[in-house]
């Protein structure tokens, strides 16, 4: 009788710790000098100052995250900014439909607009009800929670529109373009 949707997607174990997964060192940005950015295919770049940034509208969501290497961690609790508040600042050119995540050291991460649309996608400067820890992205990271985890650049530092979808820094080491955890999309078929 009961409908059985799976609570974890496929080859995805639960895990109570939150595991730590980046490339490289963790940074530690000075507040005074970070800013976030929108730039590319907009019709006016715009540039917030930390304080500003943290200025904006922000809420708690409440969702499971899913690691490519095989962990899941339910009932995350995320506080920052909505992606969709900040879009209420920019205007994305019509052929602007991906975006380039740019994170602190080069790091980069593409998505479609559309998946940063989703209601319930955020810039997390908290976790758990607390501040992030460095190695979590403080200051601030990117949470979307409905594609693997990498798509969640921490020590997130602007957006970047474009027109054409392009790998970013785990893409280009193999991983799915768009990383839909319901649908393993864990690598890139081209390998
Ligand atoms: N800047 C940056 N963000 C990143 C990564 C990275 O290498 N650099 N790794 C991603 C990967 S693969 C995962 S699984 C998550 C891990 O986040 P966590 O360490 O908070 O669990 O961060 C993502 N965000
Ligand atoms: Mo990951």
């Amino acid at each position: 009788m009961s409908s059985s949707v799976p609570r974890v997607p496929p080859g995805q174990r639960v895990t109570e710790k939150w595991p730590v997964l980046h490339y490289g060192s963790v940074p530690s940005p000075d507040l005074s000098q970070w800013d976030f950015r929108v730039f590319g295919l907009v019709e006016e770049p715009v540039r917030w100052t930390y304080e500003e940034f943290m200025a904006l509208p922000r809420v708690r969501v409440e969702r499971d995250i899913h690691c490519v290497t095989g962990w899941s961690k339910l009932d995350m609790d995320f506080e920052g900014v909505p992606f969709r508040e900040v879009m209420k600042h920019v205007r994305p050119r019509p052929e602007g439909r991906f975006v380039m995540v740019h994170a602190e050291q080069g790091f980069t991460t593409n998505l479609p607009l559309e998946d940063l649309l989703a209601e319930d996608v955020i810039f997390a400067h908290r976790a758990g009800g607390r501040d992030l820890t460095p190695e979590h992205g403080w200051p601030l990271r990117l949470v979307v929670p409905h594609l693997y985890f990498w798509k969640s650049a921490k020590w997130v530092r602007g957006l970047e529109f474009r027109e054409k979808d392009e790998p970013g820094f785990w893409e280009q080491n193999g991983y799915h373009m768009r990383g839909d955890p319901w649908q393993s999309q864990r690598l890139s078929t081209s390998l």
